[in-house]
């Protein structure tokens, strides 16, 4: 999953891809480097960041998913808000991505249920103003599981068929470093909420802390794209149906190798019994994209 923020402040690519063409152009690179969906957003969820307002967010938003839409571009619309999502998929958006989880609009789970869209179920705990608010655990893998295991009951009761549900852990989100490190070791136990997982690792802050070492800078967030990919290879060896980034070519090379790894091994231990882990995990994948 490339990532096109519409946005003039996201945490790492703000402002890049703000006008509608560039915005389109480059969901089409990140397409053409081995994208299988783009994620499309005008909404900055960075900590610190204030609400974008409905208008403006539909005004950045809709324009760019019917571009990539009209391309043949499978696109993801990554929104808090119902009327984002509803007009996103009018214009050919296929997927629903909440880093609220459902939570920040009553009428989203609704409008998606309506729609038969898939929905990503983001954990967070605190979606509103402040961005790492509550991130305090004394189990992370636990208290996460069991939190999203609660919204994916919420979304399930709200009519969303359990088929299209994905889940994924927020790395970031109400979570420091360690929180993240933790979750990313632990990935084997969140296939126990028996959905596909998304990953978003991509040039987050965690990162620029494990890059830096004890004593020094974080490097910016552009210059974590290898970091990102060895995160990529892990999350697809662990089983990820998806990883969700900003530098496309680099995470699509590592994904492959990571498939082909599982195949060999597949291969060898149990002949003809075992797809890769990563292809047995795509349920929502939509034909022909690549
Ligand atoms: N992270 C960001 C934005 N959207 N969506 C999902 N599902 N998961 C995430 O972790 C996530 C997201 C923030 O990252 P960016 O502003 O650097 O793109």
């Amino acid at each position: 999953m490339g990532v096109v923020n519409v946005t003039p402040d996201s945490f790492s690519d703000g402002g890049r891809w703000f006008d509608t063409t560039a915005a389109v152009k480059h969901g089409l690179v990140l397409v053409s480097e081995g994208a299988d969906l783009v994620d499309v957003g005008g909404e900055s969820t960075r900590p610190g960041a204030t609400r974008v307002d409905e208008d403006e967010e539909l005004r950045r938003v809709v324009p760019v998913v019917r571009g990539l839409a009209a391309e043949g571009v499978l696109v993801s619309v990554d929104t808090m808000r119902a009327s984002v999502a509803r007009q996103a998929l009018a214009a050919g958006a296929a997927l629903v991505n909440d880093v609220s989880g459902g939570l920040a609009d009553p009428d989203m789970i609704p409008v998606v249920a309506e729609s038969g869209a898939p929905f990503v179920v983001m954990h967070w705990r605190g979606f509103l103003e402040g961005g790492n608010v509550k991130g305090v655990y004394g189990d992370v893998v636990g208290e996460v599981l069991d939190e999203l295991h609660a919204r994916v009951d919420a979304v399930l009761a709200g009519g969303i068929s359990p088929d299209r549900v994905v889940v994924d852990p927020g790395l970031g989100f109400s979570k420091d470093s360690g929180h993240d490190l933790t979750l990313l070791a632990h990935l084997d136990r969140l296939h126990a909420l028996g959905h596909p997982l998304l990953v978003a690792a991509s040039r987050k802050r965690f990162l620029g802390r494990v890059l830096a070492g004890p004593e020094g800078a974080p490097p910016p967030a552009r210059e974590r794209d290898a970091a990102t990919a060895a995160v990529s290879a892990l999350a697809a060896h662990a089983g990820a149906w998806a990883v969700r980034v900003h530098e496309v070519r680099a995470t699509a090379d590592a994904v492959r190798v990571a498939r082909a790894i599982e195949g060999a091994r597949a291969g060898t231990d149990a002949p003809g019994a075992q797809a890769p882990q990563a292809a047995r995990n795509t349920p929502h994948r939509a034909e022909g994209t690549r």
